[in-house]
Protein backbone atom coordinates (compact mmCIF):
# COMPACT_ATOMS: atom_id res chain seq x y z
CA UNK A 1 0.00 0.00 0.00
CA UNK A 2 1.12 3.20 -0.91
CA UNK A 3 0.42 5.91 1.47
CA UNK A 4 0.36 9.64 1.70
CA UNK A 5 0.61 11.46 5.00
CA UNK A 6 -2.10 14.34 4.61
CA UNK A 7 -0.71 16.19 7.97
CA UNK A 8 0.80 18.99 6.03
CA UNK A 9 -1.91 20.69 4.79
CA UNK A 10 -2.80 24.54 5.46
CA UNK A 11 -6.62 23.09 6.37
CA UNK A 12 -4.67 22.14 9.70
CA UNK A 13 -4.77 24.90 12.26
CA UNK A 14 -1.50 24.31 13.60
CA UNK A 15 0.04 24.06 10.00
CA UNK A 16 -1.92 27.14 8.69
CA UNK A 17 -0.22 29.06 11.64
CA UNK A 18 3.31 27.28 11.03
CA UNK A 19 2.97 28.90 7.60
CA UNK A 20 1.58 32.43 9.18
CA UNK A 21 4.68 32.56 11.15
CA UNK A 22 7.48 30.73 8.93
CA UNK A 23 7.49 28.48 12.19
CA UNK A 24 10.15 25.15 10.48
CA UNK A 25 10.10 23.22 13.88
CA UNK A 26 6.35 22.65 13.68
CA UNK A 27 6.59 21.47 9.91
CA UNK A 28 9.67 19.48 10.27
CA UNK A 29 8.85 17.66 13.19
CA UNK A 30 5.06 16.34 11.24
CA UNK A 31 7.77 15.43 7.61
CA UNK A 32 9.76 13.39 10.13
CA UNK A 33 6.71 11.21 12.38
CA UNK A 34 4.62 11.23 9.51
CA UNK A 35 7.89 9.14 7.67
CA UNK A 36 8.41 7.58 10.89
CA UNK A 37 4.88 6.20 10.97
CA UNK A 38 5.07 5.25 7.91
CA UNK A 39 4.41 7.66 5.26
CA UNK A 40 5.92 6.90 1.38
CA UNK A 41 4.98 10.66 0.33
CA UNK A 42 4.09 13.68 2.15
CA UNK A 43 1.35 15.63 0.98
CA UNK A 44 2.22 19.23 1.03
CA UNK A 45 -0.96 21.75 0.78
CA UNK A 46 -0.63 25.55 1.32
CA UNK A 47 -4.68 25.68 1.80
CA UNK A 48 -6.80 28.21 0.97
CA UNK A 49 -5.38 31.42 3.66
CA UNK A 50 -2.26 31.64 2.72
CA UNK A 51 -1.98 35.08 0.57
CA UNK A 52 1.20 34.18 -1.57
CA UNK A 53 0.44 30.23 -2.42
CA UNK A 54 3.62 29.89 -4.50
CA UNK A 55 5.53 31.29 -2.23
CA UNK A 56 4.13 29.26 0.80
CA UNK A 57 4.24 26.08 -0.90
CA UNK A 58 8.23 26.84 -1.82
CA UNK A 59 8.63 27.69 1.95
CA UNK A 60 7.32 24.19 2.78
CA UNK A 61 9.40 22.36 0.34
CA UNK A 62 12.39 23.94 1.19
CA UNK A 63 12.10 23.13 4.88
CA UNK A 64 10.83 19.41 4.81
CA UNK A 65 13.75 19.20 2.47
CA UNK A 66 15.72 20.46 5.24
CA UNK A 67 14.89 17.84 7.37
CA UNK A 68 14.05 14.84 5.57
CA UNK A 69 14.24 13.38 1.81
CA UNK A 70 10.87 11.79 2.15
CA UNK A 71 9.05 11.96 -1.57
CA UNK A 72 6.81 14.80 -1.83
CA UNK A 73 3.13 14.97 -3.36
CA UNK A 74 2.45 18.52 -3.69
CA UNK A 75 -1.14 19.58 -3.68
CA UNK A 76 -2.43 22.12 -5.46
CA UNK A 77 -5.67 22.81 -8.18
CA UNK A 78 -3.61 25.74 -9.70
CA UNK A 79 -0.62 24.89 -11.96
CA UNK A 80 1.40 27.96 -10.91
CA UNK A 81 1.49 26.85 -7.20
CA UNK A 82 2.55 23.17 -8.23
CA UNK A 83 5.54 24.81 -10.63
CA UNK A 84 6.60 27.03 -7.75
CA UNK A 85 7.17 23.94 -5.26
CA UNK A 86 8.96 22.02 -8.81
CA UNK A 87 11.38 24.74 -8.76
CA UNK A 88 12.75 24.50 -5.39
CA UNK A 89 11.73 20.51 -5.01
CA UNK A 90 14.92 17.96 -4.97
CA UNK A 91 14.66 15.89 -7.80
CA UNK A 92 16.53 13.45 -6.42
CA UNK A 93 13.86 12.45 -3.95
CA UNK A 94 11.39 11.62 -6.50
CA UNK A 95 8.06 13.67 -6.74
CA UNK A 96 4.59 12.93 -6.99
CA UNK A 97 1.89 15.92 -8.44
CA UNK A 98 -1.76 15.83 -6.75
CA UNK A 99 -3.62 16.71 -9.16
CA UNK A 100 -5.93 17.26 -12.02
CA UNK A 101 -9.12 16.79 -13.35
CA UNK A 102 -9.59 15.78 -16.98
CA UNK A 103 -10.45 18.96 -18.04
CA UNK A 104 -12.30 21.79 -16.70
CA UNK A 105 -13.92 24.24 -17.92
CA UNK A 106 -11.84 27.64 -17.37
CA UNK A 107 -8.89 25.54 -18.56
CA UNK A 108 -9.20 22.93 -21.49
CA UNK A 109 -5.81 21.87 -20.53
CA UNK A 110 -5.36 21.85 -17.51
CA UNK A 111 -4.84 17.82 -17.68
CA UNK A 112 -1.95 18.69 -20.55
CA UNK A 113 -0.21 21.32 -17.94
CA UNK A 114 -0.13 18.79 -15.19
CA UNK A 115 1.25 15.74 -17.12
CA UNK A 116 3.97 17.77 -19.13
CA UNK A 117 5.20 19.36 -15.52
CA UNK A 118 5.51 15.43 -14.50
CA UNK A 119 7.05 14.60 -17.27
CA UNK A 120 9.86 17.30 -17.05
CA UNK A 121 10.16 16.52 -13.23
CA UNK A 122 12.07 13.26 -13.89
CA UNK A 123 11.88 9.96 -14.98
CA UNK A 124 10.03 8.50 -11.17
CA UNK A 125 7.97 11.86 -11.19
CA UNK A 126 4.32 10.56 -10.86
CA UNK A 127 0.89 12.46 -11.04
CA UNK A 128 -2.39 11.97 -9.38
CA UNK A 129 -5.39 12.24 -11.91
CA UNK A 130 -9.63 12.92 -10.35
CA UNK A 131 -11.95 11.26 -12.32
CA UNK A 132 -13.50 14.51 -12.76
CA UNK A 133 -14.20 16.97 -15.58
CA UNK A 134 -15.82 20.44 -16.92
CA UNK A 135 -19.12 18.82 -15.54
CA UNK A 136 -17.94 18.37 -12.02
CA UNK A 137 -17.55 15.50 -10.21
CA UNK A 138 -19.69 12.51 -11.84
CA UNK A 139 -21.92 10.61 -9.13
CA UNK A 140 -22.57 7.56 -10.73
CA UNK A 141 -19.96 4.76 -11.43
CA UNK A 142 -20.06 4.50 -15.56
CA UNK A 143 -18.59 8.29 -15.70
CA UNK A 144 -15.88 7.80 -12.98
CA UNK A 145 -15.06 4.54 -14.88
CA UNK A 146 -15.13 6.55 -18.35
CA UNK A 147 -13.20 9.39 -17.19
CA UNK A 148 -10.34 7.21 -16.00
CA UNK A 149 -10.62 5.29 -19.12
CA UNK A 150 -10.28 9.01 -20.66
CA UNK A 151 -7.33 9.38 -18.08
CA UNK A 152 -5.45 6.62 -18.79
CA UNK A 153 -5.74 6.70 -22.93
CA UNK A 154 -4.48 10.32 -22.50
CA UNK A 155 -1.42 9.20 -20.55
CA UNK A 156 -0.63 6.39 -22.92
CA UNK A 157 -0.59 8.67 -25.99
CA UNK A 158 2.26 10.46 -23.91
CA UNK A 159 4.63 7.44 -23.38
CA UNK A 160 3.85 8.02 -20.13
CA UNK A 161 4.16 4.48 -18.22
CA UNK A 162 0.21 3.68 -16.49
CA UNK A 163 2.16 2.99 -13.14
CA UNK A 164 2.83 6.41 -12.78
CA UNK A 165 -0.48 7.37 -13.09
CA UNK A 166 -2.78 7.56 -9.79
CA UNK A 167 -6.24 7.60 -10.69
CA UNK A 168 -8.89 9.51 -7.52
CA UNK A 169 -12.26 8.78 -8.23
CA UNK A 170 -13.00 11.16 -5.58
CA UNK A 171 -14.20 10.13 -1.90
CA UNK A 172 -17.08 12.86 -0.61
CA UNK A 173 -18.41 13.22 2.87
CA UNK A 174 -20.88 10.60 3.52
CA UNK A 175 -22.78 13.49 6.20
CA UNK A 176 -23.69 15.41 2.89
CA UNK A 177 -27.62 14.52 1.81
CA UNK A 178 -27.72 12.31 -1.13
CA UNK A 179 -24.01 11.15 -1.18
CA UNK A 180 -24.24 8.14 1.20
CA UNK A 181 -24.39 6.08 -1.90
CA UNK A 182 -20.98 7.63 -3.57
CA UNK A 183 -19.02 5.34 -1.43
CA UNK A 184 -20.57 2.41 -2.55
CA UNK A 185 -19.89 3.63 -5.90
CA UNK A 186 -16.64 4.09 -5.33
CA UNK A 187 -15.86 0.42 -4.74
CA UNK A 188 -17.87 -0.63 -8.05
CA UNK A 189 -15.70 2.35 -9.99
CA UNK A 190 -12.53 0.45 -7.96
CA UNK A 191 -12.87 -2.86 -9.39
CA UNK A 192 -13.83 -1.74 -13.16
CA UNK A 193 -9.95 0.80 -13.03
CA UNK A 194 -7.97 -2.37 -11.83
CA UNK A 195 -8.80 -3.62 -15.57
CA UNK A 196 -7.78 -0.36 -17.45
CA UNK A 197 -4.63 -1.03 -18.86
CA UNK A 198 -1.97 -3.59 -18.07
CA UNK A 199 0.14 -2.69 -16.09
CA UNK A 200 -2.72 -1.10 -14.36
CA UNK A 201 -2.85 2.69 -13.51
CA UNK A 202 -2.77 3.15 -9.52
CA UNK A 203 -5.89 4.05 -7.19
CA UNK A 204 -5.67 6.61 -4.36
CA UNK A 205 -8.03 8.65 -2.32
CA UNK A 206 -8.05 11.42 -0.11
CA UNK A 207 -9.82 8.57 2.95
CA UNK A 208 -10.42 11.49 5.61
CA UNK A 209 -12.84 13.49 3.00
CA UNK A 210 -15.23 10.86 4.06
CA UNK A 211 -15.96 11.25 7.43
CA UNK A 212 -15.96 15.00 7.41
CA UNK A 213 -18.41 16.50 9.64
CA UNK A 214 -19.40 13.07 10.53
CA UNK A 215 -19.00 11.40 14.11
CA UNK A 216 -17.00 8.30 14.30
CA UNK A 217 -14.43 9.80 12.13
CA UNK A 218 -11.82 7.34 13.10
CA UNK A 219 -13.93 4.45 12.62
CA UNK A 220 -15.41 5.41 9.33
CA UNK A 221 -11.91 5.94 7.83
CA UNK A 222 -10.93 2.61 9.27
CA UNK A 223 -13.62 0.60 8.01
CA UNK A 224 -14.42 2.19 4.13
CA UNK A 225 -9.90 1.72 4.02
CA UNK A 226 -10.94 -2.54 4.36
CA UNK A 227 -13.69 -2.03 2.06
CA UNK A 228 -11.41 -0.11 -0.46
CA UNK A 229 -8.61 -2.25 -0.13
CA UNK A 230 -10.92 -5.36 -1.04
CA UNK A 231 -11.48 -3.71 -4.23
CA UNK A 232 -8.08 -3.16 -5.25
CA UNK A 233 -7.09 0.20 -3.67
CA UNK A 234 -3.33 0.16 -3.80
CA UNK A 235 -2.76 3.65 -2.41
CA UNK A 236 -4.48 6.36 -0.09
CA UNK A 237 -4.06 9.99 1.34
CA UNK A 238 -4.16 9.42 4.93
CA UNK A 239 -3.78 10.21 9.14
CA UNK A 240 -0.49 7.92 9.34
CA UNK A 241 -0.95 8.83 12.95
CA UNK A 242 -3.97 7.16 13.40
CA UNK A 243 -2.80 3.96 14.91
CA UNK A 244 -5.49 1.37 14.62
CA UNK A 245 -5.92 2.65 10.75
CA UNK A 246 -2.55 1.60 10.40
CA UNK A 247 -3.39 -2.05 11.52
CA UNK A 248 -6.20 -1.81 9.59
CA UNK A 249 -3.89 -1.52 6.09
CA UNK A 250 -1.42 -4.33 7.32
CA UNK A 251 -4.38 -6.77 8.03
CA UNK A 252 -6.48 -5.97 4.69
CA UNK A 253 -2.92 -6.31 2.37
CA UNK A 254 -2.48 -9.92 4.60
CA UNK A 255 -5.76 -11.14 3.93
CA UNK A 256 -5.66 -9.93 0.41
CA UNK A 257 -2.86 -12.46 0.28
CA UNK A 258 -0.39 -9.91 -0.43
CA UNK A 259 1.74 -10.36 2.45
CA UNK A 260 2.13 -14.30 3.71
CA UNK A 261 0.45 -14.73 7.38
CA UNK A 262 2.74 -15.24 10.06
CA UNK A 263 1.95 -14.69 14.29
CA UNK A 264 3.80 -11.32 13.91
CA UNK A 265 2.35 -9.99 10.57
CA UNK A 266 1.90 -6.13 11.95
CA UNK A 267 5.51 -6.09 12.78
CA UNK A 268 6.48 -7.70 10.24
CA UNK A 269 4.76 -6.03 7.70
CA UNK A 270 5.76 -2.59 8.93
CA UNK A 271 9.38 -3.15 9.32
CA UNK A 272 9.58 -4.20 5.59
CA UNK A 273 7.91 -0.86 4.53
N1 LIG B 1 -7.78 13.72 -3.32
C1 LIG B 1 -6.55 14.18 -3.58
N2 LIG B 1 -5.89 15.04 -2.78
C2 LIG B 1 -6.50 15.49 -1.65
C3 LIG B 1 -7.79 15.06 -1.32
C4 LIG B 1 -8.44 14.14 -2.20
N3 LIG B 1 -5.84 16.36 -0.85
C5 LIG B 1 -6.49 16.97 0.29
C6 LIG B 1 -7.55 16.05 0.87
N4 LIG B 1 -8.38 15.50 -0.17
C7 LIG B 1 -6.90 14.92 1.65
N5 LIG B 1 -6.36 15.41 2.88
C8 LIG B 1 -7.16 15.70 3.97
C9 LIG B 1 -6.57 16.30 5.06
C10 LIG B 1 -7.34 16.59 6.19
C11 LIG B 1 -8.69 16.29 6.21
C12 LIG B 1 -9.28 15.67 5.12
C13 LIG B 1 -8.51 15.37 4.00
C14 LIG B 1 -9.51 16.63 7.41
N6 LIG B 1 -9.18 17.69 8.11
C15 LIG B 1 -9.89 18.14 9.30
C16 LIG B 1 -11.32 18.56 8.97
O1 LIG B 1 -11.54 19.12 7.89
O2 LIG B 1 -12.20 18.30 9.78
C17 LIG B 1 -9.15 19.31 9.91
C18 LIG B 1 -9.18 19.18 11.39
C19 LIG B 1 -8.27 20.17 12.08
O3 LIG B 1 -8.30 21.37 11.78
O4 LIG B 1 -7.54 19.75 12.97
O5 LIG B 1 -10.47 15.95 7.68
O6 LIG B 1 -9.58 13.70 -1.99
N7 LIG B 1 -5.94 13.71 -4.70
Amino acid sequence: MILIGERINGMFKEVKQAIADKNKGVIQELARRQTEAGANYLDVNVGTAASDQEGAMQWLVETIQQSCSTTLCLDSQKPNVIEAGLKVADPNNGIMLNSTPVNKKTDEEVFDKYLEMAQNAGPKSCLIALTMDKNGIPQDVDTRVALAAEIVQKVMEKGFDTPRIFIDPILLPVNVPNAQAQAGNILSALDQINYLSDPPPHITLGLSNISQGASERSLINRIFLAMAISHGLDSAIVDVFDHELMNVVATSEMLMNKQIYSDSFIKAYFSAR
